[in-house]
């Protein structure tokens, strides 16, 4: 019998805990993460003959390590690597949840979407193409309605596939930064390519963007990993990073959150349609 780890990830208020429990009923484990009053959630399912081990995220809007509910999503994530990341999305509010979603994408770990809520997007007239969405950004879709169980075994069934398919997302499907951000983003990854062999657990073109970032948490795992060729690394980032200041007048985690705000845009452009939207949020 197959194992197969998976993760829930989403905003907060997106159904994480609503879609968990429905998949795992009464066979929860509840505790708190290692060093942290964060709530953790574990729990065991047997489906389509495998043995599913599903763990409940804490909620976050992005994967910036700011918050202690976002490092411990993303530190799951580096170190435990689900075989697949359910990342739930509130279909209602399309365009805020696909920064964690991109973030998701950018660190290369498997991930599928759930489009939650899918009944409150369709009561405020919001009509997503959702085989436009899953071609995009090269990740399975499946539209769920969570406090009824609806699409929740098709969301299973999507999970356990891609878990058990050796698929990436390809390059092209990611975000290109502009052409001076790519540029330091090459140039960094090829600094990591050298200095690191086959078993270099992280994304080297994730790792690259997160050094240009000056990613504290990253610096230090690279520092325990690489030692001395990690501070040749920090040192060719600090290099860009100036560079890159200069050019934008702005720190470069700034310009690439603001290009990250804009690729999103583009795809929200693409895959709502919206001719019938009408509001219904009485204020
Ligand atoms: P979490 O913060 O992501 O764990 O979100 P919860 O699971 O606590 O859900 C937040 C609220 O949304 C709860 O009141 C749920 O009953 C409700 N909810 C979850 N899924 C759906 C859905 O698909 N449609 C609707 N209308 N409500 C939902
Ligand atoms: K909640
Ligand atoms: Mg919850």
């Amino acid at each position: 019998e197959k194992n197969i780890r998976i993760a829930l990830t989403g905003n907060p208020n997106s159904g994480k805990t609503t879609i968990f429990n429905h998949l795992t009923g009464t066979r929860q484990k509840v505790g708190n993460w290692p060093g942290v009053t964060v709530e953790k959630k574990e729990g065991d399912v047997e489906k389509f003959g495998c043995h599913l081990k599903i763990v409940d995220l804490p909620g976050t809007y992005s994967l910036t390590p700011f918050s202690i509910e976002e490092i411990v999503a993303r530190n799951y994530i580096l170190d435990e690597n689900p075989d697949v990341v359910i990342d739930i999305i509130d279909a209602s509010n399309l365009e805020r949840s696909l920064y964690l979603a991109n973030q998701l994408r950018e660190l290369n770990c498997k991930v599928i979407f759930a489009l939650n809520m899918a009944d409150l997007a369709l009561a405020r007239g919001y009509k997503i193409d959702a085989a436009k969405l899953s071609e995009l950004l090269g990740v399975p879709v499946v539209f769920t309605v969570g406090n009824k169980g609806q699409g929740l075994d098709d969301l299973m069934k999507t999970a356990v596939e891609s878990a058990q398919i050796d698929v990436c997302i390809p390059e092209t499907r990611k975000v290109r930064y502009s052409n001076d951000i790519e540029k330091a983003i090459a140039e960094l990854r090829t600094a990591i390519e050298e200095r690191t062999g086959p078993d270099f657990p992280y994304d080297r073109r994730w790792t690259a963007v997160k050094l240009l970032e000056d990613d504290t948490i990253i610096r230090q795992r690279l520092d325990e990993l690489l030692g001395q060729d990690s501070r040749e690394l920090m040192e060719a980032a600090g290099r860009l990073r100036a560079r890159l200041t200069d050019l934008f007048h702005e720190e470069p985690e700034i310009v690439l959150t603001d290009e990250r705000y804009g690729f999103i845009a583009g795809i929200i452009k693409e895959v709502m349609i919206s001719s019938t939207r009408r509001r219904v949020d009485v204020s």
